[in-house]
Formats: structure tokens, C-alpha cells, sequence
């Protein structure tokens, strides 16, 4: 059991602790961008290596005692640089936002024109949203998706290049459940002579497992989290070709962030081990199927599926169709132990805070073991909180598959 000297020092804590792994445990988690690390992740994290400084780069730091950090940290950079065929990795950022504001400040100057998805139809906030500091602090000119094919329309951001000369391209998304194509944008941004930057948080794992198009041969820069489908701790990695290297160092410190996070890099490093496994391809090679099978049965089950289908981990289902908005599906599905998160669907014409949207993704469920006939059944649950109106029975097939999966047996007794 861990956590015991928690229970002693803090019982409040301990008791909030044990209860959202109870919630954890007890719930199906639907949300695209949430995973379930393994134990080993889990104790890398929570370890003595987070009192270590060590601002920075391996071999040239700031700070004394750095001997063994050196070598983790080292490691976490040559393993990340193997599983996506790299020439260079940064594995400092303490985020995926943490990480794009890196290779913005190491490669940008403030007012410089950007291109990146409009966060209301699958983009990211660190894409140029006005209330970040991507869009504060840059051009950031929107592209989006087509409005008959709801999927990304290239013609339109080949347009807006030829428009508006910018000086990168972000490419990437959070809610976007269709292939995107890299190969494609780079011989538009090498036409231009501009940078890429691809964005691969939600796909990073699908990308280490060949479940999606890399865009690390393509993209001059690319970013990700470490903790969706890639299934590491919480944090983000830059990769990059070599030439870039000391201009991303200088971007994340000392331009964006302090001393890095030990403990992180080294529950990083295990991640990047368990994702070169062959176990890890079969588990992305599950995520995938079981995103196919669940949009599908939910399709046949009355929903609207924006796009038509789903290529990656993930599916935006329109719930304006069967009446409810995204923020009553949202808060439906939270009552029958079912965790999804409204969003917006392409040209939505209710608010960020309401939507007609909710995003549904199978990485967390599929790490549980869920396959594909468990979809059927988890497409049976959503069907009986939003359609049936049916929560008792909602309850009940949650119950099923939450019995039938356990998560974390033992963590806390
Ligand atoms: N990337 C967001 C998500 O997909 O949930 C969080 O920033």
C-alpha cells in the first residue's frame, strides 16, 4: 500500500487522496486527454528527486550535486529522442502549454505573424487564443475546419500562408478526431519558407506506436505532453531538429521556466521506456479500434458524430441532436459516474461555457483492458443517461465494466 506516511502526517489530505481514487476506480473516465499511469510512473513521480535543483542543461548546470540527475535526465532525453526518431529533445517543460510558450519565446519575437487552429473548432488555448499568452503576445491568424466536412481544411491554411507570411505554422489540436496530414502542411511551410511547429499532445502515443503519421520528420519543432495517450506523468517534451537546440534550451530556461522538475524527468524517462515496449504498440493499437467501434455504436445508437468518424483516440459527438447541450450532457454523464467534458463542435452556436458538444476519448478505459465489445456496452450507458433518460440503468452498465476492470487494486488498501 503507499501513501501510509501521508495517512500519519496529513489524514485530511489522505482522505481527499483516497477518495478520488475511489471516484477514479468507480468511474468511467471518457475524457481524450486523461490516462492512467502505471505504478512505476506513479513512484518515479513521488520521489526523493524532487528536492534536487538543477537549472540548467545535463553536464552544464547551475547548481552543485547534480551527478545523478545528470544521467537521469540525460536518459529521459535519449529515450524520448529514440521514440520518435528525434534529433533533439528538450524534457524539461512542466506542460504542454509550458512547452509551446518554449519554442515560441526561443523562436519568435513579440508581434511576429503565427498560424494556428481556432481553439473553437479543435485547436489549443497556446494556439493563439486571445486570452493566452500566445495570443497576446503574437500575430496568431486562425485557420479552421471545413464547414460541410467538418475536418481541416488544408486549401484554407495553404491560403492564409500565401496571405499573411507568417513565421511559423502551429499544427495541432485538442478536439479533433480526424488524421492530420504533416507531410502535407511542410511542403507548404518549406514553399514559404516559414517553421512548423506541430503540437502532438493528444496523438504523441498513437505517433510512438505508428498508430498516426509522425510529424517529427516534417515539423521543425514539435511539442507534446507527456501524460494523454502517451500515458507518462504530468508534463511536456519539445523535440526538435539539432540545429534548434541551443534557441529551445534558452526558450524553456531560463526563458519560460526555472529548475526542472527531477522526479518528472525521471517518471518521464520510465514512460518513454514502457511506450517502446511491444505492449505499449498493442495498447495504441486498442485505443484506436476501440474509438472505432464506440463511434460507431454510438452512432447507430442516435448520435451525431462530427466529421462522420474518428482516425485517432478520440470523437466529438453533436449532442444538439438528441436535445441537450453540451454543458446538460456533460453534467448527465457526471451523475451516472461517467466523465466526459463538453466542447465545442465546429461553427457552435452555443458558448465555450454551454457548447453542443462532448468529447469522448478511449485511452483511459483502454489501459483499464476495455476492448471492443466493452464499447458496445459503454455506448449503452451514454445512450441510457442522455437519450433514455435511464440513470438507474446507466448506473448499472458503469457498475459492469468498473467491477469487471479494476483500476489500482491495492494503491490504498
Ligand atoms: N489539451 C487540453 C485537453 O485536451 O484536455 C488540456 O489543455
Amino acid at each position: 500500500m503507499f501513501f501510509e506516511e501521508v495517512r500519519e502526517a496529513d489524514p485530511e489530505i489522505y482522505e481527499l487522496m483516497e477518495k478520488e481514487l475511489r471516484r477514479q476506480q468507480n468511474h468511467l473516465e471518457l475524457i481524450a486527454s486523461e490516462n492512467f499511469v502505471s505504478e512505476a510512473v506513479l513512484s518515479a513521480m513521488g520521489s526523493h528527486l524532487t528536492n534536487k535543483y538543477a537549472e540548467g542543461t545535463p553536464g552544464h548546470r547551475f547548481y552543485g550535486g547534480c551527478v545523478h540527475v545528470d544521467v537521469i535526465e540525460q536518459i529521459a532525453i535519449d529515450r524520448a529522442k529514440a521514440l520518435f526518431g528525434a534529433e533533439y529533445a528538450n524534457v524539461q517543460p512542466h506542460s504542454g502549454a509550458q512547452a509551446n510558450s518554449a519554442v515560441y519565446m526561443g523562436i519568435l519575437e513579440p508581434g511576429d505573424t503565427v498560424l494556428g487552429m481556432r481553439l473553437d473548432q479543435g485547436g489549443h488555448l497556446t494556439h493563439g487564443s486571445p486570452a493566452n499568452l500566445s495570443g497576446k503576445f503574437y500575430n496568431f491568424i486562425s485557420y479552421g475546419v471545413d464547414q460541410i466536412t467538418e475536418t481541416i481544411n488544408y486549401d484554407e491554411i495553404e491560403e492564409l500562408i500565401a496571405k499573411h507570411h507568417p513565421k511559423m505554422v502551429v499544427v495541432g489540436a485538442s478536439s479533433y478526431p480526424r488524421a492530420i496530414d504533416f507531410k502535407r502542411i511542410a511542403k507548404m511551410t518549406e514553399a514559404e519558407g516559414c517553421y512548423l511547429m506541430v503540437d502532438m499532445a493528444h496523438i504523441a502515443g498513437l505517433v510512438a506506436a505508428g498508430q498516426h503519421q509522425s510529424p517529427v520528420p516534417y515539423a521543425d519543432f514539435v511539442t507534446t505532453t507527456t501524460h494523454k495517450t502517451l500515458r507518462g506523468p504530468r508534463g511536456g517534451i519539445i523535440l526538435c531538429k539539432a540545429k534548434y537546440a541551443k534557441l529551445i534550451d534558452k526558450g524553456v530556461f531560463p526563458g519560460t521556466q526555472g529548475g526542472p522538475l527531477e522526479h518528472m524527468i525521471a517518471a518521464k524517462a520510465v514512460a518513454f521506456k514502457e511506450a517502446a515496449t511491444p505492449e505499449f504498440k498493442k495498447y495504441q493499437e486498442q485505443v484506436v479500434k476501440n474509438a472505432k467501434v464506440l463511434c460507431k455504436a454510438l452512432e447507430n445508437r442516435g448520435f451525431r458524430i462530427v466529421s462522420g468518424g474518428t482516425d485517432n483516440h478520440l470523437m466529438l459527438l453533436d449532442v444538439s441532436k438528441v436535445g441537450l447541450t453540451g454543458k446538460e450532457a456533460d453534467d448527465t454523464l457526471g451523475k451516472v459516474n461517467i466523465t466526459a467534458n463538453k466542447n465545442a463542435i465546429p461553427y457552435d452556436k452555443e458558448s465555450p461555457f454551454v457548447t453542443s458538444g462532448i468529447r469522448v476519448g478511449t485511452p483511459a478505459i483502454t489501459t483499464r483492458g476495455m476492448v471492443e465489445e466493452d464499447m458496445e456496452i459503454v455506448a449503452d450507458a451514454i445512450e441510457a443517461a442522455l437519450i433514455k433518460k435511464d440513470p438507474v440503468l446507466a448506473l448499472a452498465k458503469v457498475a459492469y465494466l468498473t467491477d469487471k476492470y479494476p483500476l489500482y487494486p491495492g494503491l490504498m488498501g
